[in-house]
């Protein structure tokens, strides 16, 4: 495993958030870590005790340098290996506070500690071995979970879940690697290996891979939220459908054909599953370059956008324009509203269902009607096709390197149905665990690493 110059160092990091509140933890990991806190904690009492691992204590951080007393703290001191990095810990609660956080950071640094990076302690708790990178990965998404569903799914993540399936794959690989090399180095011997089963083995192996590549769209949505894209001609009820379902007016609303000009973002939660729900401009023949740039950006959208929610007004018969509409999006995952069902229906839904479109939802986003029933197809159309308990795929990171794995197990198979020599299948199976590596962090080279723990913020 890649080790860099200071690695060995000792680290300290306010380790709370930045600003006002109850109280700040500081903290101090590696080999000084423990004489720093004994020459800079004073502990109440009138005997100066040794101080007792893992037990807080109340006292006073003093200056060495001067003796000034700094503030009045609750201390505690955890030995290595059983702790968060695996090295011996301080940790000093301290009084919230800008002033009272800095003051004591530096009497900590000037015994010799240096402040932590973003993610160093749990760089270090990867280093050690304590982690692996899969689950380094998930304390950052545990520190970023707004849902129950993302918090959940990060806490399965770092107890282990992803990591020992990758486990199971590696297994699997290193016994078919095992199973090759042997006819490679006795060819001519009635070795004792089933190929066939080997064989059968990394199939199945394969189409869990698979499975896992295509879970990340879930995954994804999961953790970034899905996109969706509310998407029609003017004045058809767009920006008043995203009020209704954030609950706030939130885009302006006008009988003014051509009121919406940019992309309006708003997040909700549809059962837990976060959903960026951007309303758009109605798209039309453009009457200046302010719309003609609008449209042109719903267009971009368009192409990326999980799911488009196509909004048609059943008060007026279908026009060219809702016909531009479809063309521009018939390709995509779309549901279909038609909204405005207080009034008297013009829209004949008979051309929709030559289009071949049978799912339409009816609503009012005037009166709220039917806006139940949008929300549960939006949901079953993003994320409701039942895998909710089994493992899930949510960083890119992952899905290109189990793409990568599993286009190296498909030759290796496909070498094997060929007869082609057995070097080349084992080549292919010796490509597929490096790249498995990648992922738990055995192989994984140290710009990757690097840019992994510097999302994490200074102190975890
Ligand atoms: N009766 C009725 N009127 C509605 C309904 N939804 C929207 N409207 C009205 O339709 C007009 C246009 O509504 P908007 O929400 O601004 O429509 P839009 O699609 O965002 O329009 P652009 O931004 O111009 O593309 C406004 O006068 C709304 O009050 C509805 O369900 N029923
Ligand atoms: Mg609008």
């Amino acid at each position: 495993m890649a080790t860099r110059a200071g690695d060995a160092d000792t680290i300290c990091a306010v380790s709370t958030p930045p600003g006002e509140g109850g109280i700040s933890i500081i903290r101090i990991s590696g080999p000084d870590a423990h004489l720093i806190l004994e020459k800079i904690f004073r502990p109440r009492g009138k005997t100066r005790r040794k101080q007792t691992y893992s037990k807080l204590r109340l006292g006073h951080i003093v200056d060495p340098r001067d003796a000034r007393e700094v503030d009045e703290v609750l201390a505690v001191l955890m030995a290595a290996p059983a702790t968060y990095t695996r090295e011996d810990i301080a940790e000093i609660h301290s009084h919230g506070g800008f002033a009272a956080q800095k003051a004591i950071m530096d009497v900590v640094m000037g015994q010799g500690a240096r402040l932590a990076e973003p993610g160093e302690f749990t760089r270090r708790a990867f280093l050690n071995g304590r982690i692996d990178l899969v689950q380094a990965e998930s304390v950052l998404d545990l520190i970023r979970s707004e849902t129950d569903e993302e918090l959940g799914y990060a806490l399965a993540c770092l107890k282990g879940g992803l990591s020992g399936r990758m486990h199971l794959f590696r297994e699997t690989l290193k016994q078919a690697l095992a199973a090759m090399e042997a006819t490679i180095d006795f060819p001519d011997e009635d070795l004792d290996v089933n190929l066939p089963g080997t064989f059968s083995s990394l199939r199945k192996t394969r189409e869990e891979i698979d499975g896992l590549v295509s879970s990340y769209y879930e995954g994804r949505g999961l953790k970034q939220g899905f996109e969706v894209l509310i998407l029609g001609r003017t004045n058809v009820g767009k920006s008043s459908l995203l009020n209704a379902l954030a609950l706030r007016e939130r885009a302006i609303v006008t009988a003014l054909p051509g009121t919406t000009r940019d992309l309006i973002e708003e997040t909700l939660y549809l059962k837990g599953a976060k959903v960026r729900l951007i309303d758009t401009a109605g798209i039309r023949t453009p009457e200046n370059v302010v719309e003609e740039e609008g449209i042109r950006r719903v267009r971009d959208k368009a192409a990326e956008a999980d799911l488009i929610v196509w909004v048609l007004d059943g008060s007026l018969p279908y026009s060219d324009d809702d016909e531009h509409v479809l063309n521009d999006i018939s390709q995509y995952n779309k549901i279909v509203v038609v909204n405005k069902c207080d009034l008297t229906q013009s829209l004949d839904v008979n051309i929709l269902l030559s289009q071949g479109i049978v799912d339409i939802i009816h609503i009012s986003a005037k009166e709220g009607t039917g806006l139940d029933d949008l929300r549960s197809s939006l949901f079953s159309a993003l994320a409701g096709n039942g895998r909710k308990d089994s493992l899930l795929i949510t960083t890119l990171r992952h899905r290109d390197i189990l793409m990568k794995v599993s286009s190296n197990i498909a030759a290796a198979i496909e070498g094997f149905e060929a007869e082609a020599p057995p070097e080349i299948l084992a080549f292919e199976l010796h490509e597929a665990l490096h790249h498995l590596g990648e992922i738990t962090g055995e192989t994984c080279p140290e710009e990757i690493l690097d840019e992994i723990f510097s999302q994490f913020c200074i102190g975890k």
